[in-house]
């Protein structure tokens, strides 16, 4: 009884003043200004009512049901069977530069391996002069690194090749991820193996039922690529090759190979079927672009985007998105709002890492009226990001893979997003 009166006199307290300021408000800034007698501010709410669950409710935390709604979707009618099928990053509904782990879209070829580490074996064989089989403790004794880096599939934006297909930036450019890696530099397990001097590719292989195959040139093996066992700080999901994968930097997703269990070294290479039937570029001609390896510079604006409308009315507006590319850092992120007729240069915030995900904002004043917004990334090599007709003009539009074109979000006046085309 005591605590009713307690609380009747400071939820009347808070009415009281509140009435007093509304006026104030009501001039100032959109932001901030609420109406007097909002009950988030005047009722007592059960959470500062009652205490929460202690420690260890959740001993493996997850996000607040509130967040229930961001996670990786599907598009079902893509792929007949989801053992060999895509789902998307929700770009939408993250920020920074890395993904959480439970939202780095997966492509699996046939299913996820559910893999005992105890019974996992990586071998290294072909053209070294000690063919060797490691055991996932083996791996963790040699020296570990800890690096950043974006995955993108071949195949991303690739329903977008002959015209604006799928509403949201989730699905038109959500097989990307960006995370930590931590695990041992390739080089250091082929040194132990030791490559003899005619081994000019390498074959990795995967452990899964669809046992997953790609050649490497040696070359790009020696420099940046890892052997990864950690992921953001913990181990490899299972959607992410646990216990083990390759990471291939900047360099085309399916040639990180998942569940990792054999490299082998070669004079040329194997001429696999996702390298020669899969992510290869048909042209116009009809002539193949082989081992198109590199992920081109490409960027997307992620808010406010089709699953992301704006809701706040005319004003203040936080404008963001991401950029990467396969040569390194992005050097600078235009952006229109006038479908490309005028550029701003966008603000890059958070590390500029090279062949990471890199994220840009536009903050603007919107007039209210329609919008055509556009991003376009210039990478530390010196490419600018395309349109989609000067993509078209070089490449035709048979191939599904390698797509970097400018993505344009169309604006209504009500503050709705659809894709569209203009360039
Ligand atoms: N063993 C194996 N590795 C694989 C695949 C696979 O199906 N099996 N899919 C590849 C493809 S096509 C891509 S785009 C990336 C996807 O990585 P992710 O699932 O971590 O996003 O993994 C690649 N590595
Ligand atoms: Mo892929």
């Amino acid at each position: 009884m005591k605590t009713e009166t307690t609380k009747t006199t400071r939820r009347a307290l808070l009415r009281a003043g509140f009435a007093g300021g509304a006026a104030a408000l009501a001039t100032g800034t959109a932001a901030g200004a609420r109406a007097a007698g909002d009950p988030a501010i005047t009722e007592i709410q059960d959470w500062n009512r009652y205490p929460g669950k202690g420690v260890d409710a959740t001993p493996y935390g997850s996000p607040s049901s509130f967040e229930a709604h961001v996670i990786r979707k599907n598009v079902p009618w893509l792929t007949s069977d989801p053992i060999s099928s895509v789902n998307f990053t929700p770009l939408h509904e993250i920020d920074g530069i890395i993904t959480p782990s439970g939202l780095c879209f997966e492509r699996h070829h046939g299913g996820i391996a559910e893999i005992d580490p105890n019974a996992h074996r990586l071998m290294v064989h072909g053209m070294v002069d000690k063919p060797l089989v490691f055991t996932m403790a083996d791996l963790k004794r040699f020296p570990r690194e800890n690096r950043v880096y974006f995955l993108e599939c071949a195949a991303n934006s690739g329903m977008e090749w002959r015209g604006a297909q799928l509403n949201g930036c989730q699905y038109t450019h959500g097989m990307v991820h960006c995370v930590m890696y931590t695990g041992v530099s390739l080089k250091t397990i082929l040194n132990e193996a030791g490559v003899k001097p005619e081994g000019k590719w390498l074959l990795a292989e995967g452990a899964d039922a669809s046992a997953m195959t790609r050649s490497i040139p040696l070359e790009k093996a020696l420099d940046d690529c890892m052997v990864a066992f950690g992921m953001n700080g913990e181990a490899l999901r299972p959607e992410q090759g646990y216990p083990v994968r390759l990471v291939v930097p900047g360099w085309e997703g399916n040639m990180w190979i998942k569940w990792l269990r054999r490299l082998e070294i070669g004079d040329q290479p194997w001429q696999q079927r996702e390298e020669t039937s899969k992510y290869t570029d048909l042209l116009a001609n009809g002539k193949a672009r082989r081992f198109t390896f590199l992920m081109d510079v490409k960027s997307v604006i992620t808010n406010p985007s089709p699953q992301a409308p704006i809701r706040h009315g005319k004003g203040p507006l936080v404008l963001t998105g991401v950029a990467w590319s396969g040569n390194g850092r992005i050097r600078r992120v235009d952006v229109s709002v006038d479908g490309g007729r005028n550029w701003h240069t966008a603000r890059i915030d958070g590390p500029g890492l090279p062949k990471a995900l890199h994220r840009f904002y536009y903050e603007f004043d919107w007039d209210g009226s329609e919008l055509f917004l556009q991003s376009r990334a210039i990478d530390e090599a010196g490419f600018v990001q395309p349109t989609k007709d000067q993509l078209r003009s070089v490449r035709g539009t048979n191939s599904i893979y390698h797509n970097n074109g400018i993505q344009t979000w169309h604006v209504t006046e009500e503050g709705r997003i659809e894709n569209v085309e203009i360039s």
